[in-house]
């Protein structure tokens, strides 16, 4: 695509597609033109390869997600287009990165989840896979965060607003949706006993399609997202009737189901409407596979050979009942048979062991929403446990433990056993989390059929965030290994021999300072703190949560404060400690360490004494587009949960990536990072997860290590003291009442071996050619942690997938 052509379809789409003559034209204006040039550019693509990917032997992927985070579209999109270049020059002077900044981002999502699943649309489309990433097309994503007085603020996300470029609305695939009501028996015509569900409640999908384009790879995917509209027949009877409010109220009724994103990572809220969201998207997608199905010619006999199902956790779990409840009560076929296909069809990621995260439904609201599939779901509980009884004779402890119905007390649905049941397979999403989900979560599971288990540790797309984010390190790698390691990212290794090169790291230094220095300007301008780029870069970005530790980090900052003011002379490698993260608005704990983190960065960075020596930043609204600033600019990657709490981890693999030595624990995927990157160049510390679980089976006494330890009592003692709140001596208490009292995440056990490690890390700094050649040595060592690798295992391990066109 020649700059010239580029140039003219630029203007062809600020004339036709935005309606703005140029003299006038606004760089909002300049970013549709060649937004809708880009998109022409995908399409022309999508609609070339539909043949191929519509072939009757063609089987593909769906991926059920109730979150997609894919970031603004065009930069990357220009990426693996391959025109960024082309375009800039087709812009002669005028600044590309100034429109593609100009992007609202997508936020369906609220974190690791829903970003894993944008980066593996972007390996599926770049390894070929035939591919559709089925959610919901929220009109209201994640909220925006602002800062007020140091606590979190809400701000509603109106990511619509502006008009949404790649989508396209398909109403002519719509699909009705039941909800509520009851069921009744009837005999068909053949005189077969059937069921049937009388609603209460209808709603409409209408699915708008958003093309994902693969680097270099001329192939797309599609993310398909659902919109729920009312329905226009069910109102006429009201209309008739004259009840014209009624039937508005109908309608905006109905559009309540896809209108927000429930903003919690890791917890479940157990509401009606969360229900209904997961129900409508699993419905619609389900009936869009089977009129595909049937439309290229195969019978629903054939199902699982068109398509493989992966549930992304057990939000859509739900799917597994609505199959069943399509093949048997709608297309009328023996109930053996469509369990067979069913099974063949799903496969479940586990992405949590946390007990607050594991989703149950109370049974009645369950069956209010969805009568069928509650009977459904007793059905195939009833013949699952009788198997179940006929291997384990009398083990009534074991059949209440696998139970879909957990009747323990109040019962609820409990969607991880549906998820086990429906499917072949289930993984986990990092080596030491699979092992536990074999051991602890699923145990009795594992007994009946330890086959069943596998493991695909969880990577991240190295175009967003590596060839688009950090333009500098890339030219350098280019520059020394050539530019294929974009789309074969174990090639990074030919760099660990430039490693000792001092020249290289001389390169590799300066684009780390050019990097930092950026970030410097951005966190001015964001927040006026004003920090030196060449000071430590430590950062934590991720959800605050209490497992992940946000406040063990703010622990060792007031160590270091607290050591300085003691001894004024004392010698420590300067650093900038910065945070970023959204709390769930519900989660009091979490919206509390934001108030902590900024509370501690107001009393650090106005005192002369300390200021020159570290500086705390809390970057507001860590979004897809913020990290993309931040992972290049990192020297030190703070991936500190409790060992055994984080799944794997995603941003521990970007910021490696990015050049940044990792402190952590032994937990998630940091565990196969070291192993990657070597010992010697990671920072361990703390508690491994057996060393956690006989801690507190021991009973665990966090007073004791607060009490053993002056220099911990000290930062506590100062917490208390109101130092960070104005005087206030109770505002704190609920965090560090909670550390003596319970500390469920083991702050009080880790405290000392991680404030000694970060002692280790700053002497590391200080040798800077040692320290840039461990960062070269990490960057080198991390194509494990590609999600190229990560698709092609779901591929041929578990969906056993192959690309439409062989890779060249
Ligand atoms: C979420 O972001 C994750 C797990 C969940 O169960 C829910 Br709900 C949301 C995260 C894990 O916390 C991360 O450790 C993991 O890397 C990520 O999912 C992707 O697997």
């Amino acid at each position: 695509m020649s700059p010239e052509i580029l140039k003219a379809a630029f203007a062809d789409n600020l004339n036709f597609a935005v309606g703005r003559p140029a003299e006038i034209a606004t760089p909002e204006d300049w970013y549709q033109a060649i937004a809708f040039s880009v998109r022409d550019r995908i399409m022309h693509r999508w609609v070339r390869q539909f043949e191929k990917r519509n072939a009757p032997d063609v089987r593909q992927v769906a991926y059920l997600s109730a979150e997609f985070l894919p970031g603004p579209h065009l930069g990357n999109s220009l990426l693996n287009l391959g025109i960024t270049d082309n375009a800039r020059k087709a812009l002669a002077g005028q600044d590309l990165d100034l429109y593609i900044g100009l992007e609202e981002e997508p936020g369906l999502g609220n974190g690791g989840l829903g970003r894993l699943a944008a980066c593996y649309l972007d390996s599926l489309a770049t390894l070929c896979y035939p591919a559709t990433g089925y959610g919901i097309r929220y009109e209201f994503g994640i909220f925006d965060q602002s800062i007020k007085d140091g606590w979190q603020v809400e701000v509603t996300d109106k990511w619509l607003l502006p008009g949404n470029i790649w989508e396209i609305k398909r109403p002519n695939f719509a699909q009705v949706v039941k909800i509520g009501g009851h069921t009744e028996t009837y005999t068909d015509e053949h005189g077969a006993f059937r069921v049937r569900w009388i609603p209460d409640r209808v709603v409409v999908g209408v699915p708008y399609d958003t093309p994902i384009v693969g680097y270099l790879s001329d192939s797309c995917v599609l993310l398909r997202l659902w919109s729920a509209e009312a329905a226009q027949s069910f109102d006429f009877a009201d209309f008739n009737r004259g009840d014209y409010y009624g039937a508005v109220e109908e309608k905006v009724f109905s559009e309540n189901i896809s209108k927000v994103l429930y903003p919690n990572d890791e917890q479940l809220e157990g509401k009606r409407l969360r229900l209904e969201q997961q129900y409508f998207f699993v419905a619609c997608s389900i009936k869009d596979m089977i009129r595909l199905c049937l439309r290229r010619g195969s019978t629903l006999e054939r199902f699982h050979e068109m398509f493989c199902v992966q549930l992304n956790d057990t939000h859509p779990a739900i799917a597994v009942a609505e199959l069943m409840r399509q093949l048997v009560d709608k297309y009328a076929m023996p109930w053996e048979r469509a369990w067979d296909i069913t099974r063949r069809t799903f496969s479940y990621t586990n992405h949590t062991l946390m007990p607050e995260a594991l989703e149950k439904w109370p049974l009645p609201l369950f069956g209010s929403v969805l009568p069928r599939h509650l009977e459904i779901i007793y059905e195939i509980n009833r013949r699952f446990l009788d198997e179940v009884r006929t291997r384990f004779p009398g083990d009534e402890g074991k059949i209440a433990r696998l139970s879909i119905i957990d009747e323990s007390g109040e019962k609820y649905v409990r969607m991880a056993n549906l998820a086990m049941v429906g499917s072949h397979t289930v993984n986990g999403v990092a080596a030491l989390h699979s092992e536990l989900v074999k051991t602890q979560l699923f145990p009795d599971f594992h007994d009946l059929d330890p086959k069943r288990f596998q493991n695909v540790t969880n990577g991240v797309t190295p175009r967003r965030f590596l060839g688009l984010s950090n333009p500098g390190l890339t030219r350098l790698i280019d520059g020394r290994i050539g530019d294929s390691w974009l789309s074969n990212l174990d090639r990074l290794r030919e760099l660990e021999a430039f490693a000792g090169d001092v020249g290289f790291q001389q390169d590799w230094m300066r684009v780390k300072l050019e990097n930092k220095t950026r970030l410097a300007r951005i966190i001015r301008d964001r927040t006026g703190v004003v920090v030196d780029p060449s000071s430590l870069f430590d950062i934590q970005v991720k959800r605050i949560h209490e497992y992940k530790r946000q406040h063990l980090n703010v622990l060792h900052i007031i160590t270091l404060y607290q050591r300085i003011k003691h001894d004024p002379r004392l010698q420590i490698t300067p650093r900038t400690f910065l945070f970023g993260g959204k709390a769930a608005p519900g989660y009091f704990m979490a919206k509390l360490i934001i108030k902590l983190i900024n509370s501690v960065a107001e009393t650090v960075n106005q005192d002369p004494a300390v200021r020159d020596l570290i500086k705390v930043v809390f970057l507001p609204d860590y979004n897809v587009k913020h990290a993309q600033n931040i992972y290049p600019a990192a020297d030190l990657s703070e991936q500190i949960s409790t060992a055994g709490k984080e799944a794997s981890g995603t941003g521990n693999m970007k910021l490696s990536l990015n050049g940044a030595l990792t402190i952590g624990t032994l937990d998630g995927a940091n565990v196969e990072i070291r192993e990657e990157v070597g010992a010697e160049n990671f920072f361990l510390f703390g508690l491994t997860c057996e060393q956690a679980a006989r801690l507190r089976a021991g009973g665990y006494n966090p007073g004791d290590y607060c009490h053993g330890d002056p220099e911990l009592r000290g930062v506590i003692e100062l917490i208390d003291s109101g130092l960070f709140s104005h005087g206030d001596r109770d505002l704190f208490r609920p965090i560090t009442a909670h550390l003596l009292e319970r500390d469920d995440y083991l702050l009080m056990a880790d405290y000392r071996p991680y404030v000694n490690c970060q002692q280790e890390v700053d002497h590391a700094y200080r040798d800077r050619h040692h320290w840039t050649r461990m960062s070269i040595l990490n960057v080198a060592r991390m194509g494990k942690f590609s999600s190229d690798r990560a698709v092609r295992e779901y591929a041929d391990n578990i969906w056993k997938l192959k690309p439409f066109a062989p890779e060249a």
